[in-house]
């Protein structure tokens, strides 16, 4: 098979890459190894900035977003049984949306399918050929037949356990990571949200986080260890630590039925260059951030939007200074914004080897973001979301 731009991942990256290059009149095609199935009912992120926000919406697959999603205008850190509201609204003129991350899985997915776009999905043993050498291909299994796929482009979007970034030789990348002393427990629950807005609590017994997805679908996570066993947290535990965690003056957390749970490994890591050869690496596949900053998915776009830009220039300017390009560009912005979420999870999360002093020097980091309005304001404008690079 032929095609413009060759894909790997029907994640995020992949899907929204491959709706705005067709918007564009690029062609591509999409291979995923799951099924359609599991990729749309996956669950992960709940938070998009206001820019990715914009950027569904521009692209004409906001509908549902905007009919269903939950408009944020703030954040509430809880502290010490009392709460700081940091109002996006006032301090930066924007909001947050919240929409869960498979509902804009779907909403791509039905858009390319409705535009007759080629996803193919259940591709097996998908491995990459001659992109360093200018002549990409891709080859795959499907349904038992062995394909390939020669492009002009490879968009490496298979998430951070995919076959793309491995395809690049050690000796071209340099790794950064950290690895955080913790993990998420994760709870999708059918119980009213009992806050307006996402409250993110630092306890003297771990993080919290009060998070929802619709007004009857909350999402709920608890500092755990990083090899926390899951079957040891019954039903009960998991409220009881909650309502602990959460423990306000006048506030209970409403109750409901656990639909899904699951524990998230905590670490930043960054991959660089983004590129090698005619191979482009976005989202997950090149960088990981904790889930404390809300910005996998939105970094996930971001990235696919600088590549966009990108690809396109190389169509239509025959240029491939933007390529050349797409590595510094994106890492410009990527930098900045796994120091945010390894800054909030730095001043959220108990460090349990932390010093006296270490954790005066967190609450006094808190305090100072409580009561400066310049404090607040550095961390509206990330929360919402920094500009794309040019
Ligand atoms: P994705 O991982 O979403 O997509 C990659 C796709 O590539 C997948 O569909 C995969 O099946 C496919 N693939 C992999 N290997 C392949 C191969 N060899 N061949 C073909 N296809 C292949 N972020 C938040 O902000 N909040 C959260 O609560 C949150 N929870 C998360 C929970 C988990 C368990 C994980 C892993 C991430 C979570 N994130 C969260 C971050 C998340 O939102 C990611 O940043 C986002 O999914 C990144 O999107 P993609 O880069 O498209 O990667
Ligand atoms: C979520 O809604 O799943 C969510 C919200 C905020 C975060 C992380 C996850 O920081």
């Amino acid at each position: 098979m032929r095609t413009q731009v060759g894909i790997v991942g029907a994640g995020p990256a992949g899907l929204l890459l491959s709706h705005l290059l067709h918007l564009r009149g690029i062609e591509s095609i999409v291979l995923e190894a799951r099924s359609r199935d599991y990729v749309e009912n996956r669950i992960r992120a709940g938070v998009l900035e206001y820019g990715t926000e914009q950027l569904l919406n521009e692209s004409g697959v906001g509908d549902r977003m905007r009919r269903e999603g939950m408009l944020h205008p703030g954040v509430v850190m809880r502290f010490g049984r009392s709460d700081h509201r940091i109002d996006f609204a006032d301090l930066v003129g924007k909001h947050v949306m919240v929409y869960s991350q498979h509902l804009v899985v779907q909403d791509l997915i039905a858009a390319r399918l409705g535009a007759s776009g080629r996803i193919v999905f259940e591709a097996e043993d998908v491995s990459l050929q001659d992109f360093q050498v200018g002549r990409p291909r891709i080859r795959y299994r499907h349904e038992g037949v062995v394909q390939e796929i020669d492009c002009d482009i490879i968009a490496g979007c298979d998430g951070f356990h995919g076959v793309c970034r491995p395809s690049i030789p050690n000796n071209r990348l340099r790794i950064f990571e950290r690895e955080y002393p913790f993990g998420w427990l994760g709870i999708l629950a059918e119980a009213s949200p009992s806050t307006e807005e996402n409250v993110y609590v630092s306890h003297e017994r771990g993080f919290a986080l009060l998070a929802m997805r619709s007004p009857t679908l909350s999402r709920l996570y608890l500092q755990c260890a990083p090899d926390e066993d899951l079957a040891a947290w019954s039903d009960d535990r998991i409220w009881a630590e909650l309502q602990t965690r959460a423990a306000r003056d006048g506030f209970a957390l409403a109750e409901g039925p656990i639909l899904q749970r699951g524990i998230t490994p905590m670490r930043s890591f960054v991959v660089e260059p983004m590129q090698c050869g005619r191979l482009y690496l976005a989202g997950d596949a090149a960088h990981i951030v904790p889930p404390t900053g809300a910005k996998g998915l939105n970094l996930a776009a971001a990235d696919v939007a600088v590549l966009t830009r990108a690809v396109v220039a190389f169509y239509r300017q025959g240029t491939t200074n933007r390529l050349d390009a797409y590595s510094s560009t994106s890492l410009w912005r990527i930098w900045k914004v796994q120091r945010f979420s390894w800054w909030m999870t730095t001043l959220l999360h108990r460090f349990f080897d932390h010093t006296p002093f270490e954790q005066q020097m967190q609450a006094a980091e808190l305090d100072y973001v409580f009561s400066s309005r310049a404090a607040s304001l550095a961390l509206a404008e990330n929360y919402v979301g920094l500009p794309l690079p040019e």
